[in-house]
């Protein structure tokens, strides 16, 4: 069956792969299943034909068949349960994989977010530089426990699998910060996940998206 996902027709990011859909891509990319896109304009996004298979009105969803999906970790779990390669066939060392997913989605993710947010959206309140080393703090106390637990380990918990994929993208958003810098163990394991051919093909096929526009 085919399988589509949709994307931005115009990424913020300038297609350095910081949008949800490249997650989605190295997925398929990692197991071997081919995809179409269908790229949305933000107006389109809000616009009831993508409303219906995505509450929120964001990217990325999935459709396959009569399946319809949206939430990238949802997504890439389906992907990693439908086909090999993304999850131990070990049903204990499976379950820890969907754990490192919950943990990259709902312990790591939002600290990023809200330092994000925090420099995007807050930068010009009264309150943004007392309250932004708070925040800051509040991450780097992630970054250091997840540090400590990978080690010198190359992924979490074994063979790469679907927990790695997800914590690698979610680290990603903190590349241009330079805030990776001062854990070396997660720089080289973000530097190990993008050094995939699969995460190479995602992230080409997503910047071709940015490419064919500007003509660069
Ligand atoms: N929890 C959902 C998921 O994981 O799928 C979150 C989905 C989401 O945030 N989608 C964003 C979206 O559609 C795109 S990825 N936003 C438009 C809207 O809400 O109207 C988030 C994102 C956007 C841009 C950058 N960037 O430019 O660097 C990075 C990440």
């Amino acid at each position: 069956m085919t399988i589509t996902i949709t994307a931005f027709e115009r990424s913020p990011d300038g297609g350095k792969g910081l949008a949800r859909d490249t997650r989605v891509r190295w997925a398929l990319e990692e197991v071997g299943q081919p995809y179409n896109v269908r790229l949305l304009s933000f107006k389109a996004m809000k616009e009831p034909a993508h409303l219906a298979p995505h509450p929120f009105g964001q990217i990325p969803t999935y459709e396959e068949g009569d399946l319809a999906l949206f939430e990238s970790g949802a997504i890439v779990f389906h992907i990693a349960e439908r086909h090999a390669g993304l999850l131990p066939a070990d049903a204990n060392a499976r379950a820890r994989a969907i754990a490192w997913m919950f943990a990259a989605l709902s312990t790591i993710e939002p600290p990023i977010l809200d330092l994000a947010n925090a420099r995007l959206v807050e930068r010009n309140e009264p309150w943004y530089h007392q309250r932004l080393p708070a925040v800051e703090q509040r991450l780097r106390q992630r970054l250091g426990e997840l540090s400590d637990r990978l080690g010198k380990a190359d992924w979490l918990d074994g063979e790469f699998s679907a927990g790695d994929l997800i914590m690698v993208s979610v680290l990603l958003r903190l590349k241009p910060s330079g805030m990776l810098d001062a854990y070396p163990s997660l720089s080289a394991y973000v530097a190990r996940g993008e050094a995939r051919p699969a995460y190479q093909r995602a992230f080409e096929a997503q910047r071709a998206v940015f490419t064919a526009q500007s003509g660069s």
